[in-house]
Order: C-alpha cells, then sequence, then structure tokens
C-alpha cells in the first residue's frame, strides 16, 4: 500500500461514504463552514426552509465583508437578517468592518487537518493552513450547516513542488500566477493542488494562504500545504497553537500529476486583461501607463503584504493621475498597521484608506475611469468586473502595485534597491470584540430574525421532466464566468435576497437582451463553451437562470462549483458527446430532447435532431445528483430524505 498525500489523509479521516479511488463519488464530514453576506442572505434562507432548529457543525461563522456599502436599506437590513440568523441559529457573526472572511477565518478560526466548506469560491484559502477547504455553494453550506455531508467527486491530487527560495521582490503572488500561467483557468478542474519540497518551508501562513487562495482561479477544487513549523508559528502568533497539528505527505504518497516550480526563477508578474491566466513578466508587459491600483483583498491583504506596501510608499507621494486605495484585510491588520505607525506612511503617500472589506475587488466602488488601466492586487480581473466595462485590469503583487503607483507606470520592482523584508510577529494584535457569539440554544427561541422588506421568495426547481422542448436562448463561448452569468458590482449586488430584480441583469456583460428574450420564448436551452461556470460560487448565477425559465444548459465542459450549483436548482447539466456539435447549434433553434429521465438515470447519451445533423449529448452525474434533478433540486431532494418526508 503506498502512503497518503496530505489531502488523502484528511479526506479519509472525513470520509463518510465512498473511497479515495479518483472520480469516485465520495461524501464528507464537514467540521467548520463559512458564508459572507452576498451569499449568505441566500444560503440562510434556504437553511431556515429546511426547518434544522440549530447547526450542527463544530464551528460556522457569518461574516460581513462584500456588500458594505450601504447605498440604501438593502445591504443594512440583510446584515441584520444575517446577524439575527446567526445569533438564532448557533453561528458565530463577524460583524461590518471586522475583514474578509478568508483573511479572519484565518487568522481567527483555520484549523489544520479540518474540513471547511464556504459560500466563496475562495474558501480553500484555508490551504494555506493545511485545512481541506472548499468553495460551495450556499445550498451545499446550508445542507453542511444542517450536519449533511458534502458530497463531491474525488479529485485527482496533483503535486506542485517548490524548490529553492524566492528571489529578493518575487512575492506568493507571482508563484500563483506562474501556477495559473502553466495550468490555464481550466487545468485545475477535477484537482486538489498539493504543494510541498523544501521551497515551502521558506513560506509563511499567510503567502501560503495567498497561493491557495488563488489556486480557485485554476479551476481547481482546492489548494492545500502541509502543516509544520511555520504553520505551528503562525497559530502560536495568533493564540491558537491548540489548534495545531502536524500533517505531511507520507515519503511514498502517489500523485496523479506534478509540476515543479525553481521559487528562484520565479519572476515579479502581472496576469493581463481579461482573465487571470493571460500571465507575462513585468518585464515582458513593460512600463505601461496607469491610472489606478487597488490594494487588498482576500489575496493580498495580510500583515506582510501591507508592511512592505508601506515600506515602500514611505515619504513618497501616489503619482499625478493615480489613483491608489488601499483596503486591510482584517481589522488586525488594520490596526497593527495603525500600533507600528505604518498607516500613516500609507496615509501621507496620498493613499485612500478603505474599510476592511471586499470593496473594489467585488466592484463596490473605486470603479475606474473609461479605458482606465487598473493593477489590482486581487485575484480576479473578468471583463467589467471591476464595474468599468473597458477598463484593462492587471493582477500584480503588492510590492508592483505599490512601486507602480509612485511610479504612475507598471514598474518591475527589483528595480528599486534593497528590498524590506519582515517578518511574522511573534504575536499579533488580538481582539476578537467584533465577533459575536450566538445565543444559548435555550435562549434561542425569544430571538427574532428580522427580515428587510428586499428579501423575495426565491424559485424553486421542478421534477425532471421526461421530454424537454424548447429554444437555444443564448449561444456563448469558452470560459463563460459567473461574473457574466450574474454580474455582482455595488448597483447589483444589494438585490442578492432578490431574484426577480436580480433576473434583469442576467448575461448583461455579454447579451443585454437575454432577460427578455428568456420571458418571449418562455424560458430556454442556454449553450455554452469549455468551463461554462468558471469563478465565483454564487448560486445566484443558477438561481437567476431558474426563475428565467432555464432547463437545462447544454456545454463542451463546466466549472466544479457552477455545475454543482445547477444541479441544486434542478436546471440539467448536459455536456456535447462531441465537442464539435457545439456548431450545430445556433440562436433561436428549437431543441427537442426524449425519454430525459430514463437517460439520466442510466447514463445514456441524449439525441437532439438539428438541421444540421443529430447532436450527441449526455448528463454524466452522481447517483445522488439524478435524485437531486428527479426532486427538482437539492431542497427538495433533502426534505424528502427526512423521515417522513416524501420520496
Ligand atoms: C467573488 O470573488 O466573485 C465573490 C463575490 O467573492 C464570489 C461570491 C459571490 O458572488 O458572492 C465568489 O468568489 O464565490
Ligand atoms: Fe471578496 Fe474579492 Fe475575495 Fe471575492 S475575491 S471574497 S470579492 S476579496
Amino acid at each position: 500500500m503506498p502512503g497518503y498525500t496530505v489531502s488523502e489523509k484528511i479526506i479519509k479521516s472525513h470520509l463518510v461514504s465512498g473511497t479515495l479511488e479518483r472520480g469516485s463519488d465520495i461524501a464528507l464530514r464537514i467540521d467548520q463552514t463559512l458564508t459572507q453576506d452576498a451569499t449568505g442572505t441566500m444560503a440562510y434562507l434556504e437553511f431556515e426552509s429546511m426547518g434544522i432548529p440549530r447547526v450542527k457543525t463544530e464551528l460556522s461563522v457569518a461574516y460581513i465583508d462584500h456588500n458594505t456599502l450601504q447605498n440604501g436599506f438593502m445591504n443594512a437590513d440583510d446584515h441584520q437578517y444575517i446577524r439575527t440568523c446567526a445569533k438564532k441559529y448557533g453561528l458565530k457573526f463577524s460583524r461590518p468592518g471586522n475583514g474578509i472572511c478568508h483573511q479572519v477565518h484565518l487568522e481567527r478560526f483555520g484549523a489544520p487537518g479540518k474540513t471547511l466548506i464556504g459560500s466563496d469560491s475562495h474558501t480553500p484559502t484555508g490551504g494555506g493552513l493545511g485545512m481541506l477547504a472548499f468553495g460551495a455553494g450556499g445550498l451545499d453550506v446550508a445542507v453542511a450547516m444542517g450536519g449533511g455531508a458534502y458530497h463531491i467527486t474525488m479529485p485527482q491530487i496533483y503535486k506542485v513542488e517548490l524548490v529553492g527560495a524566492l528571489s529578493p521582490w518575487v512575492s506568493a503572488k507571482d508563484v500563483i500566477l506562474e501556477v495559473l500561467k502553466r495550468l490555464t483557468v481550466k487545468g485545475g478542474v477535477g484537482k486538489i493542488i498539493e504543494y510541498c519540497g523544501e521551497g515551502v518551508k521558506s513560506l509563511s501562513v499567510p503567502e501560503r494562504g495567498t497561493i491557495a487562495n488563488m489556486g480557485a482561479e485554476t479551476g481547481a477544487s482546492t489548494s492545500i500545504f502541509p502543516s509544520d513549523v511555520r504553520t505551528l508559528e503562525f497559530l502560536r502568533a495568533q493564540g491558537r497553537e491548540e489548534a495545531f497539528v502536524p500533517l505531511e505527505p507520507d515519503p511514498d504518497a502517489v500523485y496523479d500529476g506534478c509540476t515543479v516550480i525553481d521559487l528562484s526563477t520565479v519572476r515579479p508578474a502581472a496576469a493581463c486583461p481579461n482573465s487571470p491566466d493571460n500571465v507575462h513578466s513585468v518585464e515582458e508587459i513593460g512600463n505601461i501607463k496607469i491610472d489606478q491600483v487597488c490594494i487588498g483583498s482576500c489575496t493580498n491583504s495580510s500583515l506582510s503584504d501591507l508592511l512592505k506596501v508601506a515600506a515602500i510608499l514611505k515619504g513618497k507621494t501616489v503619482a499625478e493621475g493615480v489613483s491608489l486605495s488601499i483596503a486591510p484585510g482584517s481589522k488586525q491588520v488594520y490596526n497593527m498597521l495603525a500600533e507600528c505607525g505604518a498607516l500613516a506612511d500609507l496615509i501621507d503617500s496620498g493613499a485612500r484608506i478603505l474599510e476592511s472589506a471586499c470593496g473594489p475587488c467585488i466592484g463596490m466602488g473605486q470603479s475606474p475611469q473609461s479605458g482606465g488601466v487598473s493593477l489590482r492586487t486581487f485575484n480576479r480581473n473578468f471583463t467589467g468586473r471591476s464595474g468599468t466595462a473597458d477598463a484593462s485590469v492587471y493582477l500584480v503583487s503588492p510590492e508592483t502595485a505599490a512601486i507602480s503607483a509612485v511610479n504612475g507606470c507598471l514598474t518591475d520592482p527589483r528595480t528599486i534597491g534593497k528590498m524590506p523584508r519582515f517578518e511574522l510577529p511573534e504575536r499579533f494584535h488580538i481582539n476578537d470584540n467584533m465577533i459575536t457569539d450566538p445565543a444559548e440554544e435555550s435562549e434561542s427561541g425569544d430571538i427574532e430574525v428580522r427580515r428587510g422588506p428586499n428579501i423575495k421568495p426565491f424559485p424553486q426547481g421542478s421534477p425532471l421532466a421526461d421530454r424537454i422542448e424548447c429554444k437555444c436562448i443564448l449561444k456563448v463561448g469558452d470560459n463563460i464566468t459567473t461574473d457574466h452569468i450574474m454580474p455582482a458590482g455595488a448597483k447589483i449586488l444589494p438585490y442578492r435576497s432578490n431574484i426577480p430584480y436580480l433576473s434583469r441583469f442576467c448575461f448583461e456583460v455579454c447579451d443585454k437582451d437575454f432577460p427578455s428574450r428568456a420571458a418571449e420564448c418562455g424560458g430556454g436551452i442556454i449553450v455554452g463553451g469549455e468551463n461554462y461556470g468558471q469563478g465565483s460560487s454564487r448560486e445566484h448565477a443558477a438561481l437567476v437562470p431558474l426563475y428565467l425559465g432555464v432547463k437545462a444548459v447544454i456545454a463542451k465542459s463546466f466549472a466544479r462549483i457552477h455545475r454543482a450549483n445547477l444541479i441544486n436548482a434542478g436546471i440539467l447539466p448536459l455536456t456535447f458527446v462531441n465537442a464539435d456539435d457545439y456548431d450545430k447549434i445556433s440562436l433561436y433553434d428549437t431543441l427537442c430532447i426524449n425519454d430525459v429521465r430514463s437517460a439520466v438515470l442510466n447514463g445514456e447519451n441524449l439525441r437532439i435532431s438539428t438541421p444540421e445533423g443529430d447532436i450527441k449529448i449526455v448528463c454524466r452525474v452522481s447517483e445522488r445528483d439524478k435524485k437531486i434533478l428527479f426532486a427538482g433540486g437539492l431542497l427538495a431532494y433533502t426534505v424528502s430524505e427526512r423521515p417522513g418526508g416524501e420520496k
């Protein structure tokens, strides 16, 4: 018997059903969950509709970090809804201003060897601490909060061996950009990326967090690092050494694939518009003129990131014509920057300091000027995500961002002399006063959940039909993101609990007429290319199409979380048996699919006749997913599975 990888060790100790055989269906016991507010309102509405009085996990935390711009009553109402849900149902609540969920979770709650799912695609940040952490749709998180297992296909385990050490001015962001360059935005699909090798030791937990965080952009199920002395060092500095357990792969562990990165050869890099895998070295891109720089997000807003930025900006002024904004990742980071005077250096340079929240990363303000060039330390640069459709967004490290802000053009940080170094503090500033505890179970009956008028009923799927006849109401290309399907941004995000309103903006980025076409045709089928639904975990990208009458999506391939969200909503995810058949379908074609139920049940091909010839499609899903589709979605299935529920 070969030894085990770190991922396999955690999976083995959490298996509720299944085996480690790659590609098989597994169910995992979930120790911790997290939600953020943009997906949280829906997740708690779904949790409530399951009728479970109290969460059953070891720890569940509700964060407020996305919808913090209170431009109207909607976001503030949703904050109160989530706060009172947390109080009543047994969750910790991280108040607005306390920080970005992934940064705070790493600091205060993450623990090696534990499983975590979160209603946000960057939940794998916890992999920096040796956790097995997955992004998931809100409904999957609601089920886990209720004590249900998390069902996935057993991924392949892909080894990234790090050797050597980073050169001055090159940082963790440049490493994950190198991984993205090699793997692309779909190379991680069906895989867990496991980091190992000598080079791992040179990376602190926040640096590992940066790498695990942006592994999401490869489409990977998650990313994970071992738990070692650096992990212990971080947990001790957070006053949580009791959470430490060592976790290393066995020397004879077997991986399904491998790439080696010599850290000493990694160069400062940028992901160019409009995809995180469009990676080139800063040197290669050249000194392009910039209009904006944004520093922060769950990828790059740790204390050491911002101390480096402060050291670069100290005594300098942000270039004329450039706007620099900085959002520290957490209250802890903010506080420590203030305590050591680094905050004063940032302010003095002309940086616009924002609250600890996602902010510009999700288009909550700071949209660039028309046609502007924006450098961001974030993880996604999809078209329109910044709020300005024709802006060019480049994703870079904090070092590159800071020096470029001073110079007014993209600048290789290696050109500016000696690099400041920062070790982790021996003790972080610990004050959890913005994390509130739930009410005692005996008192929870007295807590009233506050619901604002913006909360509207959400759509529910119908049991799978045996015959689908409808029009192709949208045909899109490869790598369609959930930001295309259901855009975010300050104007729309406050309506995350109002699906009818959101539906007006569905596919706005690529086809403004989609909602009206869907209404005119009485719903229909969407046709997509490779990697359909990459990006975020927002289940709104499935619920809104469901509301607009979408019955099925036929694609060349799907991104993992979005595919799960479609199934959870009761929308059929179909793939072309021959990818070339994609060309045979045109907008407005009537697509007729017969004998759907038996074909889904038996995993058989389905046929669509078109004037261009027959097309073979197939719905390859797990046995459980079949039951979910037959029931009309995960909610209906979960209720029917309960003792006394309808079978
Ligand atoms: C994102 O970065 O796209 C988000 C906003 O954090 C999403 C969640 C959402 O849409 O609310 C994610 O990554 O899952
Ligand atoms: Fe927030 Fe941006 Fe991270 Fe999403 S990617 S959780 S919006 S900081």
